[in-house]
């Protein structure tokens, strides 16, 4: 199976931390994260990876940050693989403020950069306005008030969203760093993301510990990033659960498919053949019931049938029955090939049913990489249209059908 692809958008103020957490990022998954399973991410060519790293490395070994951010959308292709295979082809793409429209319809994750600068004290009636106009909460909801409605037209489900709080070292030295309190001004700020339909994680992310929120230098013994790459772990998960949601269910329509066709054929063939050639049908071998015995009926190349009679010596029903096969192909525009274009139906539905079962049960491959991303997400707040999500719950519903 060809690794999907996954589109994913951040979004953020100007200020927020998109690119420094975009970078430190690439700098933890490229070396690799390691639990249960580990992660690994590859930019695309040498170039991307030396230009990923460059930005980085200014802050790591000078304690530079990050140049202001350009104008335009830059995306970033790069494969997010595990100790065995491929996982994904992940698309970031570093919004501007404005114009993200476009892009953002294709996403299936969206991140939204919030400033942990802003979200140090906790919120209250005053300072609330202040900070939605500061982390851009307006521009986002409207972003995804209308992204949202695109997809109810379509019929599709919402994108995933990652709410990250970044420069969480600035909340740690707030009066209140409890994850209850940041979850709470979160959802005040953005009620958009907790709706029904919405699959949400709140995800506070650090470069370093630094002594303020908006400084272009710092003293580099001070980088340690913190659950930088989560985001894009969530982003995988989630676009997993959507395809596993989406194979169950056409697995369920091919499941019915194929039951529609096996009773058209059975009735084609009660018509022609009546009890005979029904009992044929059900058989594990191709027999006929023939006025209390039974002729066994063995196929070769699919056209000719050598019966052998039990219980009994009827030498004229072993010819009738026969015959009657034959009649029944010929009715059917297939000489012959009756039994085998039967059994091939039953084979395949066999293979459907065993793999709806298989999907409902989680024994498929991408249960298990679910299974295993969940584990290293665990200790991060996630969220089913606003309800939080226990570590270990089954995968969330289409929203839309
Ligand atoms: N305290 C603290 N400051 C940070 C952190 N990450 C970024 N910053 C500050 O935020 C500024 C903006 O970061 P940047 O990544 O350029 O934001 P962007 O405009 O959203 O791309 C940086 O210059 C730093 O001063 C962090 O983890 N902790
Ligand atoms: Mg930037």
């Amino acid at each position: 199976m060809a690794a999907p692809r996954m589109a994913v958008a951040a979004l953020g103020a100007p200020g927020a931390g998109s690119t420094t957490l975009l970078h430190a990022m690439y700098d933890v998954l490229s070396l690799g994260v390691s639990q249960e399973q580990s992660y690994y991410l590859r930019a695309g060519s040498a170039q991307a990876d030396l230009e990923l790293r460059r930005v980085w490395k200014l802050l790591a070994d000078e304690g530079a940050f990050p140049p202001r951010r350009t104008e335009k959308p830059v995306t970033h292709t790069m494969t997010l693989r595990d100790g065995r295979a491929d996982l994904a082809l992940a698309e970031w793409t570093e919004h501007a403020d404005d114009g993200a429209e476009q892009r953002l319809d294709e996403s299936d994750t969206v991140v939204l950069v919030l400033d942990g600068g802003v979200l140090g004290d906790p919120l209250d009636d005053t300072t609330r306005v202040r900070a939605a106009g500061l982390i851009g909460a307006a521009r986002m909801s409207f972003l995804l008030q209308h992204l949202f409605g695109l997809r109810r037209e379509q019929g599709r489900p919402y994108p995933s969203i990652a709410i990250v709080v970044t420069k969480s070292d600035q909340i740690a030295r707030g009066p209140d760093k409890s994850e209850e309190r940041l979850i709470r001004d979160v959802r005040d700020l953005l009620p958009l993301c907790f709706e029904p339909g919405t699959h949400t994680m709140v995800c506070p992310v650090r470069a370093g510990v630094f002594p303020g929120a908006q400084l272009s230098r710092v003293d580099p013994e001070l980088v340690s990033p913190r659950w930088v790459h989560l985001p894009l772990l969530f982003a995988l998960m989630s676009r997993l659960e959507r395809l596993r949601a989406d194979e169950l269910a056409a697995s369920r329509e091919q499941e019915a498919a194929l039951g529609r066709e096996e009773r058209a054929l059975r009735r084609r063939v009660g018509k022609t053949l009546g009890l005979v050639g029904l009992a044929a049908l059900a058989g594990p071998w191709p027999y006929a019931v023939v006025r209390g015995g039974v002729a066994w009926g063995v196929y070769a190349g699919g056209r000719r049938m050598r019966v052998r009679w039990t219980g009994g010596e009827d030498r004229d029903e072993v010819g009738r029955t026969r015959a009657a096969f034959r009649r029944a192909g010929e009715a059917l525009g297939r000489p012959g090939k009756l039994l085998p274009a039967y059994r091939e139906l039953m084979r395949r539905l066999g293979e459907v049913r065993e793999r709806i079962r298989e999907i409902d049960e989680e024994r498929d491959d991408r249960s298990r990489q679910i299974r295993e991303l969940g584990a290293h997400l665990a200790q991060v707040p996630i969220f089913l249209s606003g309800r939080r999500r226990e570590p270990g719950a089954r995968a969330p519903r289409h929203p839309s059908g």
